[in-house]
């Protein structure tokens, strides 16, 4: 029988490729950004301003923001493809930077467990787990969803341990929008000029008295005038949020000292300098334990987390074991709680170490182009940490007042011509800049470039 012949099965002929499209010219910066500029259109007619929070819609500095594509690391991209050295790093929380991977794993294999529950989860134990090992002073802890809520949450309880009605915050710190801290608060409070608190009831406004950061006689005279009606007393140990404003030696030790005599209780918000000063923040920095603690930011990564905690004896006081009531549909969310987790298990003392190094070269490099500039004599630059703020300011600033003298205009400069050289801060004065653990050394030399032609058109009138 005739074998069968095989043909061999001709050559694949291979397809002519199709020609590649050329790669699109990687827009780098100040290109024009009109998919941002019509998204912010189309925003405007469903969200006042046009933005989930005021203190993003360049009001204050004018010119319109930019919409983000996607962000990694130290580098956030906009709509039309402007690529960015980040410092604004979604104001806080992303100390290693946007989507790091150990963040970015943990959430996806949450999720594929479910997003909520409504119910206890094992990841909640292990979140307060460590947040009560970081921060000693914080012996039990509630989670909740936002910073805000953590702070007019632990003000309830103050209020409620005490018996007292009245909340003596500082000028310039920024507690979140809950009714009682929206008096003489920061942050975009500040950045927007809104005087006063419009929507707060004239009653509870007036329970609030306001301090002046920095000095422990204002307090003294507050606690005279109101001797036994105080509960709380509120401060962010570092006020981050009309710039940053380090505490004078012994302030934070005559809060503590004047609370224990009064009787009202220490608060510190800690949003911002909760595990990032330190893995136990700033109490754990300068060695002053309050008997309240709010956290945020850090604490969830980038995803929605706040807690607020402290004494055993107070947080009894908290529904369910007390009568305190607080609740939240998704306080300790799955999601964000493994992102949480993630975050402080990775705060190892080496962390500090290059946020402290890549902090301190940036320092000196913005220093050193004032120096060369010209204009050390008309700014003031405060750091504490991986957190920093250039006034536009003589200095020394030491409170709001100070801060309220620098030069609006001179900063708005800076900040669009930061900007358009591919370097993003806050659009707002009263801000800090964040350094993460992502932030690179070409960052740096990028950012330090930028700021020396910036300062020059700062200070170029127009
Ligand atoms: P949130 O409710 O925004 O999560 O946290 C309020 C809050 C509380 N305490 C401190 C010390 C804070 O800094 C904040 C929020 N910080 C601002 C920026 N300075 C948030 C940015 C914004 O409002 O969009």
């Amino acid at each position: 029988m005739a074998r069968k012949v095989r043909r061999k099965a001709a050559p694949a002929v291979p397809k002519p490729k199709k020609a590649k499209k050329p790669a699109a010219p990687r827009r780098r910066r100040g290109r024009p950004t009109k998919l941002s500029d019509q998204l912010f259109e189309r925003a405007k007619k469903r969200m006042p301003g046009g933005v989930s929070s005021p203190v993003r819609s360049f009001r204050s500095v004018g010119g319109t923001p930019f919409f983000v594509k996607k962000a990694k690391g130290s580098v956030i991209v906009d709509a039309d493809g402007n690529r960015y050295v980040d410092y604004v790093m979604s104001y806080g929380p992303l100390l290693f930077g946007h989507a790091p991977k150990a963040v970015l794993s943990a959430v996806r294999k949450a999720l594929a467990r479910g997003t909520s529950y409504g119910a206890p989860h094992r990841g909640e134990v292990e979140l307060a787990e460590r947040v009560c090992r970081l921060v000693p002073s914080m012996e039990k802890v509630r989670f909740v969803s936002s910073g805000t809520e953590a702070a007019m949450s632990a003000v309830r309880l103050a209020r409620a341990a005490t018996g007292r009605d009245l909340v003596l915050k500082f000028s310039g710190c920024y507690h979140g929008h809950a009714d009682s801290f929206l008096v003489a608060a920061g942050s975009g409070v500040a950045t927007l000029g809104i005087p006063g608190s419009p929507g707060v009831p004239s009653d509870l406004a007036r329970a609030t008295v306001t301090a002046r950061y920095n000095d422990l006689a204002s307090v003294e005279a507050l606690f005279e005038a109101h001797r036994g009606k105080i509960a709380v007393l509120a401060v962010e140990p570092v006020a981050a949020n009309m710039g940053v404003v380090l505490p004078k030696p012994g302030f934070l030790e005559g809060l503590r000292r004047i609370a224990d005599r009064e009787g009202a209780l220490l608060l510190f918000d800690e949003v911002i300098t909760g595990f990032r000063l330190a893995a136990g923040g700033a109490q754990e920095v300068y060695g002053v334990r309050p008997d309240l603690t709010c956290l945020g930011k850090i604490l969830g990564g980038g995803l929605p987390v706040g807690a607020y905690g402290g004494r055993a004896d107070l947080m009894a006081q908290v529904a369910p074991d007390g009568p305190v009531y607080q609740a939240g549909t998704l306080s300790g969310n799955p999601l964000a709680v493994a992102a949480g987790i993630a975050m402080l298990d990775s705060l190892r003392p080496e962390v500090y170490r290059q946020l402290e190094k890549t902090s301190a070269a940036l320092e000196k490099g913005m220093r050193k182009v004032h120096e060369e500039t010209g204009v050390s004599d008309r700014l003031t630059l405060n750091r504490i940490g991986s957190i920093l703020t250039l006034f536009f300011n003589p200095g020394p600033i030491a409170d709001f007042d100070d801060v309220k003298r620098s030069d609006g205009p001179a900063f708005t400069r800076w900040f669009h011509g930061l900007r358009k050289r591919g370097v993003f801060i806050a659009p707002a004065a009263f801000e800090a800049m964040f350094v993460s653990t992502a932030h690179t050394a070409k960052d740096l030399e990028r950012t330090l470039a930028a700021h020396r032609e910036a300062l020059r058109e700062a200070f170029t009138e127009s």
